[in-house]
């Protein structure tokens, strides 16, 4: 038990240290001798972002754990080992032996559970759950809470015949007239992430405590809003790993008293759903069961596989890759599953979580895309929620690059916000205490966590500054359906066919408020597909060295753009110390005068990196300034990169709903096409409708 102690539970966890520490110092063979690998975390070197982007192309199972010059990487087998050697790659082992690891976690968290009687998480729980636990966990809470949450099966059953499901929180939650706004939260779509369904459930079930005890910002909150909650995405490829997680903690002791771990880690790591091969439409009961190192090669990626730019860098064509995206856009029933829910609510907010890294993630995905028109709002409620986890707020793509990602479809499709949290700083599923720690905030974090980083992410769901409004005049008893029909533009292939549509019932005293995303699509109110050249066409880069200067000073390096009809320019920022520069480009009026046109993003640590989209061809000043450095040398490189792509949208860059108003039988009464830019409220009185409705 925590006996009253104010000491977090990492604090308790390394007390614990030393017991496992006497396990690791334990000579241990470590793996079926049939294969003598033990899988393992390495970290590559990755000097240049074209190494980077090669890594990417290997096949490899990618961790999201990078920083400037590494990427870490699980090896799943000797052959993954010669694939990176093969291709010229170095690197350095972070996790030796993934399965003792485990073993190693086990006990700790073992240790833990069997000194905690209540966790300080929302319920109070101190281990992880299985998947029976999160079925039990999410049916209990909907048994119990009748008027404020709902139980939430989705569309879909994944390949082995299991339901996806999750509660939706609000008050009133029956209630179809209220048009509040759709705030998703989700775990596991790879399944060894199980602190990603921890702190998805836990949240649902810290709102559900937060309204029966009367907290005044969780009832004005679920007064204003739809939680919905799905804590796990991949429930097949989930139940795998949580359950090998468990076997591999079978192990003997030899008459010298040493440990032998009789299990490999089997699916402990396995990240991908459970489809044996494409267009095999179910999975035959034990098929899933590991049957190569760390039974990875089944499976599609779910984070691969949603319809936005489905088909591009960062994802495999090839069905043994940890990252393979499927024989199609949404070939897997678990990301359909996610889509029909995402088309038919309208979802202002979302936050996608996932393990590990201590990131806050943001569109797009891929490094060529360049900016969202919603950047600056994007960036600024992400710094805020990473104020609160002590996680760095970036891009998807400024690790890897990644395409088919939920966010790549999502935000393109329906404009809502959307993040994916990697959860923790080390490993997939570590000891249990660091997932209470990562929820509730620890250290400098303590009452913050992720716990106050979700519900900063629901303000931004009911924040009409950030979504669309439509209100007015209709009958009561009447539905009001929003439909719009786009393509979504994939990398490979035609492109999609999305249909959006969800509806209204509209309520009391003839009239009705419906909180929306905007009816202008992103990605066509920037009027584009403007995609870059994944190559620079040209690069400058000037070296300064033997600088002298002290914090606040700058130094300027002038840059001319010849040509015109330019993509964007890229200006990177490189010095050796590990502290702070800062970048801004400025273009310079033919008085002199300089007018910002770009500055690098805010990351703690991180070189330094600024995009100008679509710049004139003249002259340029990049300041470097020193922040916080003692470094006297420094170097620019200015990529210019074409424009690559067409406008797709012909010119139009304004897209509306479809609004029609009908009697409960279908009939339409009137139908309006709606235009409503985010942020703003739109009357649209349905009088027509009023007048033949009865
Ligand atoms: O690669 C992934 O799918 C995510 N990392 S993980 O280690 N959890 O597998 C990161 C995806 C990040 N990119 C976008 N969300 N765009
Ligand atoms: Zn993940």
């Amino acid at each position: 038990m925590l006996s009253g102690s104010r000491r977090s539970p990492r604090a308790l966890l390394s007390a614990f240290a030393a017991i496992s520490m006497l396990t690791m110092l334990t000579p241990a063979a470590t793996a079926a001798d049939s294969d003598p690998f033990p899988v393992q975390l390495v970290r590559v070197n990755v000097p240049a972002q074209a190494d980077r982007d090669r890594l990417t192309n290997l096949g490899l199972d990618l961790t999201e754990h990078g920083g400037p010059a590494y990427v870490e990487v699980v090896l799943h087998s000797a052959a993954d080992a010669t694939r990176l050697a093969s291709a010229g790659f170095t690197w350095t082992v972070t996790i030796p032996d993934l399965a003792l690891r485990q073993l190693r976690n086990n006990e700790l968290s073992a240790a833990y559970a069997s000194a905690t009687m209540v966790s300080p998480l929302p319920s109070g729980r101190d281990t992880y759950r299985t998947l029976a636990d999160y079925e039990s966990d999410l049916r209990g809470l909907a048994n119990r809470n009748p008027s404020l949450v709902k139980l939430v099966t989705l569309s879909r059953t994944s390949l082995e015949g299991r339901g996806i499901l999750g509660v939706e929180i609000s008050e009133s939650v029956a209630s179809t007239t209220d048009g509040k706004p759709t705030f998703l939260i989700m775990g596991v779509h790879h399944a060894r992430e199980w602190p990603s369904g921890e702190h998805t459930i836990e949240f649902a079930i810290d709102l559900v405590n937060g309204y029966t005890s009367g907290n005044a910002r969780i009832r004005d909150l679920l007064a204003n809003a739809r939680v919905i909650a799905v804590p796990i995405v991949n429930p097949d490829g989930f139940d795998q790993s949580r359950k090998w997680g468990d076997l591999v903690d079978i192990r003997e002791v030899d008459d010298g008293g040493q440990v032998t771990i009789l299990g490999n880690p089997g699916n402990a790591y396995k990240r991908k759903n459970c489809r044996v091969a494409d267009g095999v439409a179910s999975t035959p009961p034990g098929a899933c069961e590991p049957t190569s190192p760390g039974g990875f090669g089944i499976g599609i990626d779910l984070n691969r596989n949603y319809g936005g730019l489905w088909g591009g860098p960062g994802a495999s064509s090839l069905f043994a890759d940890p990252t393979y995206r499927g024989a199609a856009p949404f070939s897997e029933p678990e990301t359909q599953a996610v889509r029909e829910l995402i088309s038919t609510r309208q979802v202002t907010t979302l936050v996608t979580n996932h393990t590990f890294s201590n990131l806050v993630l943001r569109p797009p995905g891929i490094r060529s895309a360049g900016e969202t028109v919603d950047e600056a709002a994007m960036k600024e409620l992400g710094a805020r929620m990473a104020a609160q986890n002590g996680y760095r707020n970036i891009h998807g793509w400024q690790l890897y690059d990644t395409t088919g990602t939920t966010e790549d479809w999502s935000y393109n499709a329906t404009g809502g916000y959307g993040y994916t949290f990697e959860i923790g700083p080390n490993e997939f599923h570590p000891p249990f205490p660091e997932v209470v720690d990562e929820y509730l905030g620890a250290g400098i974090y303590t009452g913050k966590g992720n716990r106050e980083a979700y519900l900063l992410a629901l303000e931004n769901a009911v924040d009409t500054a950030h979504h669309s409004v439509l209100s007015g005049r209709a009958p009561t008893g009447a539905v009001l359906r929003l439909t719009k029909e786009f393509t979504t533009a994939t990398t490979t292939g035609p492109g999609i066919q999305d249909r959006l549509e969800s509806t209204l019932v509209v309520g009391k005293g003839n009239k009705y408020a419906w909180h929306i995303n905007p009816s202008t699509r992103p990605e066509v109110m920037e009027h584009r597909v403007r995609l870059l050249a994944q190559e620079p066409s040209r690069e400058e880069t000037t070296t300064k060295s033997a600088v002298v200067w002290a914090p606040g000073d700058h130094v300027d390096v002038p840059f001319t753009l010849t040509e015109s009809d330019v993509g964007a320019i890229r200006v990177n920022l490189d010095w050796p110390t590990p502290d702070d520069l800062d970048l801004v480009v400025y273009s310079v009026n033919p008085d002199g005068s300089l007018v910002e046109v770009g500055s690098s993003g805010n990351f703690v640590a991180e070189k330094e990196e600024a995009l100008v989209e679509l710049p004139e061809p003249g002259n340029y000043v990049l300041r470097v300034v020193n922040y916080a450095s003692v470094t006297t040398t420094f170097t620019t490189t200015v990529g210019v990169y074409a424009l690559v792509g067409e406008d797709v949208f012909g010119g139009n860059i304004v897209e509306s709903y479809t609004l029609t108003c009908e009697r409960p039988d279908g009939t339409v009464l009137q139908t309006a096409q709606v235009t409503v830019d985010r942020g703003r409220t739109q009357r649209v009185d349905l009088g027509e409708c009023q007048k033949r409705f009865r």
